[in-house]
Protein backbone atom coordinates (compact mmCIF):
# COMPACT_ATOMS: atom_id res chain seq x y z
CA UNK A 1 0.00 0.00 0.00
CA UNK A 2 1.40 3.00 -0.84
CA UNK A 3 1.74 6.33 1.81
CA UNK A 4 -1.46 8.37 0.46
CA UNK A 5 -4.12 5.23 0.59
CA UNK A 6 -2.60 4.68 3.92
CA UNK A 7 -3.17 7.87 4.82
CA UNK A 8 -6.88 7.68 3.42
CA UNK A 9 -7.80 4.57 5.41
CA UNK A 10 -6.50 5.65 8.60
CA UNK A 11 -8.94 9.22 8.20
CA UNK A 12 -12.16 6.74 7.35
CA UNK A 13 -11.18 4.78 10.22
CA UNK A 14 -11.16 7.68 12.43
CA UNK A 15 -14.56 8.95 10.57
CA UNK A 16 -16.26 5.38 11.50
CA UNK A 17 -15.25 5.60 14.92
CA UNK A 18 -16.63 8.95 15.87
CA UNK A 19 -19.73 7.96 13.37
CA UNK A 20 -20.22 4.98 16.05
CA UNK A 21 -19.64 6.90 19.01
CA UNK A 22 -22.78 9.37 17.86
CA UNK A 23 -25.24 10.18 20.92
CA UNK A 24 -29.18 9.59 19.49
CA UNK A 25 -30.08 12.83 21.81
CA UNK A 26 -27.39 15.09 20.36
CA UNK A 27 -28.51 17.50 18.02
CA UNK A 28 -27.58 17.11 14.53
CA UNK A 29 -23.89 18.05 13.79
CA UNK A 30 -23.65 21.64 12.06
CA UNK A 31 -22.71 21.09 8.22
CA UNK A 32 -19.54 20.30 7.70
CA UNK A 33 -17.34 23.76 6.65
CA UNK A 34 -16.79 22.67 3.18
CA UNK A 35 -20.43 22.93 3.01
CA UNK A 36 -20.43 26.53 3.88
CA UNK A 37 -17.45 28.47 3.19
CA UNK A 38 -16.74 28.38 -0.71
CA UNK A 39 -14.08 25.36 -1.78
CA UNK A 40 -11.00 26.94 -2.46
CA UNK A 41 -10.52 26.72 -6.13
CA UNK A 42 -8.98 23.72 -7.55
CA UNK A 43 -6.00 24.33 -9.79
CA UNK A 44 -5.92 24.63 -13.26
CA UNK A 45 -3.94 22.06 -14.69
CA UNK A 46 -3.88 20.51 -18.32
CA UNK A 47 -6.58 17.51 -19.21
CA UNK A 48 -3.35 15.34 -19.07
CA UNK A 49 -1.64 16.12 -15.63
CA UNK A 50 1.75 15.72 -17.18
CA UNK A 51 4.60 17.63 -17.62
CA UNK A 52 7.83 16.81 -20.13
CA UNK A 53 10.76 18.93 -18.42
CA UNK A 54 14.44 19.08 -20.39
CA UNK A 55 16.75 20.89 -18.43
CA UNK A 56 20.33 20.90 -17.58
CA UNK A 57 21.99 18.26 -15.92
CA UNK A 58 22.86 18.86 -12.25
CA UNK A 59 20.37 22.06 -12.41
CA UNK A 60 17.80 21.42 -10.14
CA UNK A 61 17.76 20.83 -6.07
CA UNK A 62 16.46 16.70 -5.82
CA UNK A 63 13.41 17.23 -3.90
CA UNK A 64 11.58 20.01 -5.96
CA UNK A 65 10.37 17.76 -8.83
CA UNK A 66 8.39 15.03 -6.14
CA UNK A 67 7.08 18.07 -4.30
CA UNK A 68 5.74 19.52 -7.49
CA UNK A 69 4.34 16.82 -8.21
CA UNK A 70 2.75 15.71 -4.39
CA UNK A 71 1.20 19.18 -4.32
CA UNK A 72 -0.07 19.20 -7.97
CA UNK A 73 -0.98 15.71 -8.76
CA UNK A 74 1.07 16.16 -11.98
CA UNK A 75 3.87 13.81 -13.32
CA UNK A 76 6.83 15.06 -14.39
CA UNK A 77 9.25 13.48 -16.80
CA UNK A 78 12.57 14.93 -16.17
CA UNK A 79 15.35 14.87 -18.90
CA UNK A 80 18.56 16.63 -18.87
CA UNK A 81 21.00 17.91 -21.64
CA UNK A 82 24.65 19.69 -21.31
CA UNK A 83 24.51 21.44 -24.73
CA UNK A 84 23.25 24.39 -25.72
CA UNK A 85 23.87 23.17 -29.15
CA UNK A 86 22.06 19.77 -28.47
CA UNK A 87 18.63 21.29 -27.32
CA UNK A 88 19.24 24.03 -30.30
CA UNK A 89 18.91 20.94 -32.84
CA UNK A 90 15.49 19.44 -30.96
CA UNK A 91 14.26 22.86 -30.66
CA UNK A 92 14.89 23.49 -34.57
CA UNK A 93 13.62 20.24 -35.12
CA UNK A 94 10.34 20.80 -33.59
CA UNK A 95 7.91 18.11 -31.74
CA UNK A 96 10.41 17.86 -29.06
CA UNK A 97 7.43 17.30 -26.65
CA UNK A 98 8.82 19.49 -24.19
CA UNK A 99 6.63 21.54 -22.48
CA UNK A 100 9.85 23.17 -20.72
CA UNK A 101 13.31 23.83 -21.90
CA UNK A 102 15.94 25.59 -20.47
CA UNK A 103 18.36 27.53 -23.17
CA UNK A 104 20.81 30.14 -22.45
CA UNK A 105 19.70 33.75 -23.36
CA UNK A 106 22.23 34.03 -26.24
CA UNK A 107 20.74 31.00 -27.67
CA UNK A 108 17.13 31.54 -26.61
CA UNK A 109 17.22 34.68 -29.03
CA UNK A 110 17.52 33.18 -32.01
CA UNK A 111 14.99 30.38 -31.14
CA UNK A 112 12.53 32.84 -30.36
CA UNK A 113 13.53 34.40 -33.86
CA UNK A 114 12.70 31.16 -35.07
CA UNK A 115 9.74 31.16 -33.79
CA UNK A 116 10.38 27.75 -31.79
CA UNK A 117 9.05 29.43 -28.06
CA UNK A 118 5.15 30.37 -27.23
CA UNK A 119 4.77 33.80 -25.43
CA UNK A 120 4.21 33.53 -21.78
CA UNK A 121 1.02 34.36 -20.40
CA UNK A 122 2.09 36.64 -17.05
CA UNK A 123 -1.77 36.11 -15.91
CA UNK A 124 -0.64 32.50 -14.51
CA UNK A 125 3.37 34.02 -13.58
CA UNK A 126 1.80 35.88 -10.39
CA UNK A 127 5.31 35.06 -8.67
CA UNK A 128 7.00 37.31 -11.49
CA UNK A 129 6.76 39.72 -8.74
CA UNK A 130 9.51 37.95 -6.87
CA UNK A 131 12.19 38.71 -9.34
CA UNK A 132 15.40 40.73 -9.72
CA UNK A 133 14.34 43.89 -12.41
CA UNK A 134 17.80 44.07 -12.81
CA UNK A 135 18.83 40.99 -14.14
CA UNK A 136 15.13 40.70 -16.37
CA UNK A 137 15.63 44.07 -17.60
CA UNK A 138 19.53 43.14 -19.23
CA UNK A 139 17.48 40.06 -20.56
CA UNK A 140 15.16 42.26 -22.43
CA UNK A 141 17.90 44.48 -23.79
CA UNK A 142 20.03 42.13 -25.46
CA UNK A 143 17.59 38.65 -26.05
CA UNK A 144 13.83 39.14 -25.53
CA UNK A 145 12.35 42.52 -25.40
CA UNK A 146 9.67 42.16 -22.65
CA UNK A 147 10.58 39.36 -21.52
CA UNK A 148 8.11 37.95 -23.38
CA UNK A 149 9.03 34.33 -23.67
CA UNK A 150 11.39 33.09 -20.94
CA UNK A 151 12.09 34.15 -17.50
CA UNK A 152 15.54 33.22 -15.28
CA UNK A 153 16.21 30.22 -13.96
CA UNK A 154 19.91 30.05 -13.42
CA UNK A 155 22.49 32.57 -14.08
CA UNK A 156 26.78 32.24 -14.05
CA UNK A 157 30.05 32.14 -15.09
CA UNK A 158 32.37 29.51 -16.65
CA UNK A 159 36.00 29.79 -15.00
CA UNK A 160 39.04 27.91 -13.57
CA UNK A 161 37.80 24.82 -11.68
CA UNK A 162 40.74 23.18 -9.83
CA UNK A 163 42.10 20.38 -7.35
CA UNK A 164 44.16 22.45 -5.01
CA UNK A 165 46.73 20.31 -3.82
CA UNK A 166 47.25 18.40 -7.10
CA UNK A 167 47.47 22.03 -8.88
CA UNK A 168 50.48 23.48 -6.84
CA UNK A 169 51.82 20.03 -6.42
CA UNK A 170 52.87 20.55 -9.89
CA UNK A 171 53.51 24.84 -10.14
CA UNK A 172 53.90 26.15 -6.88
CA UNK A 173 52.57 29.40 -8.17
CA UNK A 174 50.14 28.43 -10.63
CA UNK A 175 48.44 31.25 -12.05
CA UNK A 176 44.50 29.75 -11.15
CA UNK A 177 43.20 33.18 -11.05
CA UNK A 178 43.69 33.47 -15.25
CA UNK A 179 43.02 31.71 -17.99
CA UNK A 180 46.69 31.20 -18.64
CA UNK A 181 46.35 28.15 -16.65
CA UNK A 182 44.60 26.71 -19.76
CA UNK A 183 45.57 28.14 -22.66
CA UNK A 184 49.12 29.08 -21.63
CA UNK A 185 51.02 26.33 -23.66
CA UNK A 186 53.91 26.33 -20.71
CA UNK A 187 51.27 26.43 -17.85
CA UNK A 188 48.54 23.81 -18.53
CA UNK A 189 51.13 20.83 -20.11
CA UNK A 190 52.33 20.98 -16.67
CA UNK A 191 48.87 19.34 -15.47
CA UNK A 192 48.42 16.89 -18.37
CA UNK A 193 48.81 13.96 -16.38
CA UNK A 194 46.28 15.01 -13.88
CA UNK A 195 43.79 15.66 -16.51
CA UNK A 196 42.44 18.72 -17.53
CA UNK A 197 39.33 19.24 -19.31
CA UNK A 198 37.17 21.80 -20.92
CA UNK A 199 33.55 22.49 -21.41
CA UNK A 200 31.71 21.45 -24.98
CA UNK A 201 30.44 24.73 -25.78
CA UNK A 202 32.13 26.47 -28.58
CA UNK A 203 30.73 30.03 -28.11
CA UNK A 204 31.58 30.60 -24.50
CA UNK A 205 34.65 28.69 -24.55
CA UNK A 206 36.07 30.81 -27.27
CA UNK A 207 34.41 33.84 -25.61
CA UNK A 208 36.83 32.73 -23.08
CA UNK A 209 39.78 32.51 -25.55
CA UNK A 210 39.15 35.75 -26.71
CA UNK A 211 38.80 37.43 -23.08
CA UNK A 212 42.77 35.72 -22.57
CA UNK A 213 43.82 37.35 -26.00
CA UNK A 214 42.29 40.58 -24.88
CA UNK A 215 39.68 40.60 -27.55
CA UNK A 216 36.24 41.20 -28.02
CA UNK A 217 34.80 37.98 -26.38
CA UNK A 218 31.34 38.21 -29.03
CA UNK A 219 33.90 39.27 -32.11
CA UNK A 220 32.75 37.78 -35.64
CA UNK A 221 35.55 38.67 -37.81
CA UNK A 222 37.16 35.66 -39.21
CA UNK A 223 40.85 36.88 -37.52
CA UNK A 224 39.95 36.76 -33.76
CA UNK A 225 38.38 33.48 -34.93
CA UNK A 226 41.71 32.34 -36.45
CA UNK A 227 43.48 33.50 -33.18
CA UNK A 228 41.30 31.76 -31.08
CA UNK A 229 41.62 28.67 -32.91
CA UNK A 230 45.21 28.50 -32.95
CA UNK A 231 45.33 28.75 -29.33
CA UNK A 232 43.32 25.67 -28.85
CA UNK A 233 44.69 23.67 -31.34
CA UNK A 234 48.50 24.27 -29.07
CA UNK A 235 46.92 23.29 -25.95
CA UNK A 236 44.91 20.49 -27.40
CA UNK A 237 47.53 17.80 -26.69
CA UNK A 238 47.46 18.62 -22.71
CA UNK A 239 43.73 18.50 -22.39
CA UNK A 240 41.83 14.64 -21.31
CA UNK A 241 38.26 15.41 -22.59
CA UNK A 242 36.19 18.16 -24.04
CA UNK A 243 32.79 17.34 -22.04
CA UNK A 244 29.84 19.61 -20.15
CA UNK A 245 28.84 17.61 -17.36
CA UNK A 246 31.33 14.33 -16.53
CA UNK A 247 33.91 16.76 -14.94
CA UNK A 248 32.03 17.28 -11.77
CA UNK A 249 32.38 13.71 -11.15
CA UNK A 250 35.91 13.43 -12.15
CA UNK A 251 36.94 16.68 -10.30
CA UNK A 252 34.95 15.04 -7.32
CA UNK A 253 36.93 11.39 -7.13
CA UNK A 254 40.57 13.40 -8.62
CA UNK A 255 40.64 12.10 -12.15
CA UNK A 256 41.05 15.21 -13.11
CA UNK A 257 42.50 18.24 -11.49
CA UNK A 258 41.39 21.02 -13.50
CA UNK A 259 38.61 22.20 -15.83
CA UNK A 260 37.26 25.04 -17.39
CA UNK A 261 34.01 24.17 -15.83
CA UNK A 262 30.53 26.31 -14.49
CA UNK A 263 30.74 27.84 -10.83
CA UNK A 264 28.26 25.26 -9.47
CA UNK A 265 28.91 22.15 -11.05
CA UNK A 266 32.75 22.92 -9.59
CA UNK A 267 31.22 23.42 -6.03
CA UNK A 268 29.01 20.24 -6.90
CA UNK A 269 32.20 18.75 -7.42
CA UNK A 270 33.77 20.27 -3.51
CA UNK A 271 30.57 18.69 -2.00
CA UNK A 272 30.75 15.37 -3.32
CA UNK A 273 34.62 14.95 -2.78
CA UNK A 274 33.63 16.49 1.28
CA UNK A 275 30.16 14.09 1.03
CA UNK A 276 32.26 11.23 0.01
CA UNK A 277 35.18 11.84 2.88
CA UNK A 278 37.61 12.81 0.23
CA UNK A 279 40.84 14.57 1.14
CA UNK A 280 40.12 16.89 -1.91
CA UNK A 281 40.32 20.44 -2.35
CA UNK A 282 37.98 21.57 -5.08
CA UNK A 283 38.29 25.52 -5.79
CA UNK A 284 36.65 27.82 -8.18
CA UNK A 285 37.96 31.30 -9.74
CA UNK A 286 36.66 33.92 -12.01
CA UNK A 287 39.99 34.61 -14.20
CA UNK A 288 41.58 38.14 -13.56
CA UNK A 289 40.79 38.51 -17.35
CA UNK A 290 36.80 38.28 -17.06
CA UNK A 291 34.77 35.92 -17.52
CA UNK A 292 31.53 34.87 -20.36
CA UNK A 293 28.52 34.96 -18.25
CA UNK A 294 25.25 32.88 -19.13
CA UNK A 295 21.46 33.14 -18.18
CA UNK A 296 19.51 30.12 -18.43
CA UNK A 297 16.01 30.95 -19.12
CA UNK A 298 12.97 28.76 -18.47
CA UNK A 299 10.57 28.70 -21.86
CA UNK A 300 7.82 26.87 -23.27
CA UNK A 301 8.14 25.36 -26.74
CA UNK A 302 5.06 26.31 -29.40
CA UNK A 303 4.20 22.75 -29.72
CA UNK A 304 4.36 22.05 -25.87
CA UNK A 305 1.49 19.47 -25.43
CA UNK A 306 0.88 20.98 -21.84
CA UNK A 307 1.27 24.36 -21.64
CA UNK A 308 -0.64 24.49 -18.39
CA UNK A 309 1.10 22.39 -16.73
CA UNK A 310 4.42 24.43 -18.02
CA UNK A 311 3.30 28.02 -16.39
CA UNK A 312 2.26 26.11 -12.86
CA UNK A 313 6.05 24.49 -12.73
CA UNK A 314 7.59 28.27 -14.03
CA UNK A 315 5.49 29.67 -11.01
CA UNK A 316 6.56 26.94 -8.37
CA UNK A 317 9.86 27.49 -9.52
CA UNK A 318 9.74 31.05 -8.52
CA UNK A 319 8.78 30.61 -5.33
CA UNK A 320 11.21 32.26 -2.73
CA UNK A 321 11.49 29.23 -0.81
CA UNK A 322 11.89 26.78 -3.71
CA UNK A 323 14.12 29.42 -5.66
CA UNK A 324 16.30 29.33 -2.58
CA UNK A 325 16.40 26.08 -2.28
CA UNK A 326 17.80 25.35 -5.73
CA UNK A 327 20.48 27.99 -5.02
CA UNK A 328 21.81 26.00 -1.93
CA UNK A 329 21.26 22.92 -3.80
CA UNK A 330 23.15 23.31 -7.03
CA UNK A 331 25.58 26.70 -6.22
CA UNK A 332 24.12 28.44 -9.30
CA UNK A 333 22.69 32.38 -8.49
CA UNK A 334 18.94 32.74 -9.31
CA UNK A 335 17.76 36.07 -10.04
CA UNK A 336 14.48 35.52 -7.27
CA UNK A 337 15.00 38.70 -5.37
CA UNK A 338 12.48 37.72 -2.92
CA UNK A 339 14.33 34.01 -2.17
CA UNK A 340 17.99 36.04 -1.49
CA UNK A 341 17.65 36.14 1.96
CA UNK A 342 16.62 32.55 1.98
CA UNK A 343 19.77 31.39 0.75
CA UNK A 344 22.49 30.43 3.28
CA UNK A 345 24.99 32.53 3.52
CA UNK A 346 27.58 30.15 2.31
CA UNK A 347 26.01 30.66 -1.23
CA UNK A 348 24.68 34.09 -0.97
CA UNK A 349 27.93 35.57 0.17
CA UNK A 350 30.43 33.72 -2.00
CA UNK A 351 31.60 36.38 -4.66
CA UNK A 352 32.11 33.14 -6.98
CA UNK A 353 28.27 32.55 -7.15
CA UNK A 354 27.04 36.21 -6.78
CA UNK A 355 29.88 38.32 -7.81
CA UNK A 356 30.97 41.30 -5.84
CA UNK A 357 29.82 44.73 -7.85
CA UNK A 358 33.29 45.30 -8.64
CA UNK A 359 33.80 42.34 -10.48
CA UNK A 360 30.00 42.45 -12.19
CA UNK A 361 31.58 44.59 -15.01
CA UNK A 362 34.14 42.20 -15.59
CA UNK A 363 31.15 39.06 -16.84
CA UNK A 364 30.43 39.30 -20.35
CA UNK A 365 27.29 38.42 -21.43
CA UNK A 366 27.35 35.56 -24.37
CA UNK A 367 25.56 37.60 -27.60
CA UNK A 368 23.45 35.72 -30.36
CA UNK A 369 25.70 34.79 -33.37
CA UNK A 370 24.31 35.42 -36.85
CA UNK A 371 24.34 31.98 -38.62
CA UNK A 372 27.71 32.38 -40.55
CA UNK A 373 29.18 32.94 -37.67
CA UNK A 374 27.70 29.80 -36.33
CA UNK A 375 29.05 27.74 -39.39
CA UNK A 376 33.13 28.83 -38.94
CA UNK A 377 33.00 27.96 -35.49
CA UNK A 378 31.42 24.66 -35.67
CA UNK A 379 34.07 24.19 -37.97
CA UNK A 380 36.91 25.33 -35.29
CA UNK A 381 35.51 23.45 -32.85
CA UNK A 382 35.64 20.33 -34.54
CA UNK A 383 38.78 20.87 -35.47
CA UNK A 384 39.36 21.47 -31.60
CA UNK A 385 37.54 18.42 -30.38
CA UNK A 386 39.15 15.76 -32.61
CA UNK A 387 42.60 17.89 -32.84
CA UNK A 388 42.99 17.78 -36.23
C1 LIG B 1 24.50 22.81 -15.19
C2 LIG B 1 25.21 23.68 -16.17
C3 LIG B 1 24.39 24.84 -16.55
C4 LIG B 1 25.16 26.04 -16.83
N1 LIG B 1 25.17 21.60 -15.01
C5 LIG B 1 25.38 26.28 -18.25
N2 LIG B 1 24.45 27.11 -18.87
Amino acid sequence: MNASLLRLSAAATVALLLAACGNKEAPPAPPPAAATAPAAPAVETDAEKVLNVYNWSDYIDPGVVPEFEKETGIKVNYDVFDSNEVLETKLLAGRTGYDIVVPSASFLERQIKAGVFQKLDKAKLPNLKNMDEAIAQRVAAAHDPGNEHAVNYFWGTSGVGYNEAKITERMASAPVDSFAMFYDPSVVSKFKDCGVTVLDAPSEVVGTVLLYLGKDPNSEKPEDLKAAEDVLMKIRPYIRYVNSSKYIEDLANGEVCLSLGWVGDVFQARDRANAAGKDVMIKYRIPKEGAMMFFDMLAIPVDAPHPINAHLFINYLMRPEVAAKNSDSVHYANSNKASYDLISKDVREDPAVYPTPDVMPKLQPDLAESPQFTRLLTRTWTRFKTGK
